[in-house]
């Protein structure tokens, strides 16, 4: 496996990083997970655009620009041949000895990338998940794509011993997000999601979820609600770049709707399907339309 670290494509085995950096011991970084199908990136030029800032809210610049960064991660897949999977990128403040305040002005970011691979999660975009709702104990800046990710370990750990396959965070009453996801409810034919603020990370999903619903005439409300008035929806779905729009079928083991993937999630997860670089990794070839397929 081909690694990419600052500037060069090295053999994993090769890739040298320090105990000293800033990443390492204070989480000192930002992150991006990109989707690639049939080799195609996918929104790349938003999660990129996102990197860059993360990485100011943090007081860092990139080395690199958006155009840069998407030639490193198409040379990523072609190197490591990846059809079906995604690129992670990391970007940490660099290495210094350890002390909290930034280290000088001569000391450059750290930036990495590697390839997954990483089948789509067919049987649970067909079947649905169970959610479990944690206490979100966070700090304020969820906007920020930190590699500091504590909170969200310990919730989605929480989840996943309660056989759940996401955890639902819960911040004053009010739904914020998934540990690694956006969340929607749809209650008689409007689609509710969290407003994009410092509470959740405003998901490149999320937002291709809201275009699609555009798209499709779904009225659409950006306004927190509260965990009982989750539990209340028709219908329920997370989303992220790995496990795309995932509908949800209990919360605290209590059903949703009628404990099945609704037809408005169906709708848009056959919508997001419709606008992928090409539709071979869904095993949907069949449903491939004209103008629907890249390579
Ligand atoms: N909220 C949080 C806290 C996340 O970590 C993520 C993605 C999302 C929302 C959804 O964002 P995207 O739609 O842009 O993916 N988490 C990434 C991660 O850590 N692994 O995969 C995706």
């Amino acid at each position: 496996m081909k690694c990419f670290k600052d500037g060069e494509f090295l053999a994993i085995e090769e890739v040298k990083l320090s105990v000293d950096d800033r990443g390492y011991v204070f989480g000192d970084g930002v992150y991006e997970v990109i989707k690639v199908y049939d080799g195609v990136l996918f929104t790349a030029q938003e999660h990129l655009e996102r990197l860059i800032e993360s990485a100011a809210k943090i007081r860092m610049v990139l080395p690199y620009t958006v155009e840069q960064l998407i030639e490193i991660a198409e040379q990523l897949v072609q190197q490591n041949n990846l059809t079906v999977g995604h690129i992670y990128l990391q970007v940490t403040r660099g290495v210094a000895p350890r002390a909290h305040q930034f280290p000088n002005e001569f000391v450059s970011p750290v930036v990495i990338g590697y390839t997954v691979e990483n089948p789509r999660p067919f049987a649970q975009l067909e079947m649905g998940a169970a959610m479990k709702s944690v206490e979100d104990m966070r700090w304020l800046r969820c906007d920020i794509k930190s590699l500091n990710l504590l909170g969200n370990v310990l919730a989605k750990q929480e989840a996943v011993e309660s056989n759940c396959q996401e955890a639902l965070f819960v911040r004053d009453g009010l739904v914020r997000e998934g540990s690694a996801s956006n969340v929607f409810g749809i209650k008689d034919g409007v689609l509710h999601t969290h407003p994009a603020n410092h509470f959740i990370l405003n998901g490149i999903t999320r937002r291709v979820v809201l275009q699609l619903a555009s798209e499709l005439s779904i009225p659409v409300k950006e306004k927190e609600f509260t965990l009982t008035e989750a539990l209340e929806m028709d219908e329920f779905f997370f989303t992220s770049t790995n496990a795309e729009i995932t509908p949800v079928v209990t919360i605290d083991r209590q059903l949703i709707g009628e404990g099945v993937p609704g037809p408005l999630t169906r709708k848009l997860q056959k919508a997001f399907d419709a606008q992928l670089p090409m539709l071979l990794a869904a095993g949907h070839a069949d449903e491939r339309n004209a103008n629907g397929s890249a390579s």
